[in-house]
């Protein structure tokens, strides 16, 4: 595995942090109402994310996800300001504004949404692995799904193609124990969702999601696993979201002392504090980089502000015509 450095460390903090104040700043203007809509954000979960980009290769992997989509793009390189132009609905937006918050894509930067329908990119994302393998690219695609998802019949029918074909993808269910307002505890059996794996003979199990060097081992050794041509991975990463499911979850169903109980062991805390005993950073680097951090969530904000509403009339242009369905593509 690429090697955990001081530099790594640094990463993580500066791409942890911003990521979760470029949400808590998506919550502010949704209040302000500037972003309408369903918001799903992904506070808590953000060493999964930078685990997963330490081990994959960016020149050519795949990712797909859900609708708690808008950090995973930027971690693969795509422009911040677009992504809260997009989900502003501007026409400087990932998607000219007409995605909004669920739909964050990247051709460019091989992240494919971005999906509302829970389990939908299930197996969508065995597709791109299919397409991977058909044309011999040795890329590998990173599925990501909820623990709600799981329990989706298109999880248990893609994975026993994946396994069937030997596909190169990593099935991560990040494990945040809540479907909406619905504790897994209450609709599995089986609290160790990892085990579904094992019905298709796919190497599964659980994993540290609140710890990106975790993280970082297990998602090395599957995606090795599947460049080498040996098929697919399951793991069920265990994390925890300190915001409700949306923005308008009242957040019945959990204690306040849960959520704290979690943040206990907060990601970006706990790099922090790696930073600090390993003396890789001051305490005065750590506010440089915190500074630096809210400097680029407010240019996002400004530079969604800023931007313009799509004209009216692309919307007659995002249609398929009839002529000559089904292959003409649209005109964007
Ligand atoms: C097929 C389908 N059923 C129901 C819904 C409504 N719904 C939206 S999110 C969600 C919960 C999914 O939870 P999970 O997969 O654990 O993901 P998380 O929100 O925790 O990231 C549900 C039931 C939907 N969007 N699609
Ligand atoms: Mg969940």
């Amino acid at each position: 595995m690429k090697k955990i450095t001081k530099k790594t460390y640094l990463k993580w903090y500066e791409d942890m942090l911003f990521w979760r104040k470029f949400e808590d700043k998506l919550a502010q203007v949704y209040i302000q109402q500037k972003v309408r809509g369903f918001l799903h954000l992904y506070n808590g979960q953000e060493a999964i994310l930078a685990g997963a980009l330490h081990v994959m290769d960016l020149e050519k992997d795949k990712m797909i996800t859900a609708y708690r989509n808008h950090v995973q793009p930027i971690g693969m390189g795509v422009d911040p300001k677009r992504v809260m132009a997009e989900l502003f609905g501007k026409a400087t937006g990932t998607s000219q504004g007409l995605g909004g918050s669920m739909h964050i894509f990247s051709k460019e930067h091989r992240f494919y949404g971005g999906h509302g329908i829970v389990g939908g990119q299930i197996p969508l994302g065995a597709g791109l692995a299919f397409a991977d393998k058909y044309f011999n690219t040795n890329a590998v695609t990173l599925c990501f799904l909820g623990d709600g998802a799981a329990r989706q019949g298109s999880l248990h029918e893609t994975l026993n193609m994946a396994a069937n074909w030997n596909l190169p993808v990593v099935f991560c269910v990040e494990n945040n124990g809540y479907a909406m307002g619905t504790s897994v505890k209450r609709t599995s059996s089986s609290e160790d969702i990892w085990k579904l794996g094992l019905a298709y003979e796919i190497p599964s199990g659980p994993v540290d999601g609140m710890d990106p060097t975790k993280v970082a081992e297990a998602l090395d050794e599957a995606i090795t696993r599947a460049r080498d041509g040996k098929g697919p991975t399951f793991l069920d990463l265990k994390t925890y979201r300190y915001r409700g499911h949306s923005m308008s979850d009242a957040q019945k169903y959990r204690t306040k002392d849960e959520v704290e109980e979690y943040q206990k062991i907060d990601p970006i805390s706990k790099v922090k504090k790696t930073l600090l005993d390993k003396k890789y950073a001051t305490e005065d680097d750590l506010k440089t980089i915190d500074k630096r951090v809210k400097d680029k969530v407010k240019e996002c904000e400004k530079f969604a502000d800023e931007s313009d509403y799509p004209d009216k009339n692309v919307m007659y242009d995002v249609v398929y015509e009839q002529k000559d369905y089904p292959f003409i593509s649209h005109k964007l």
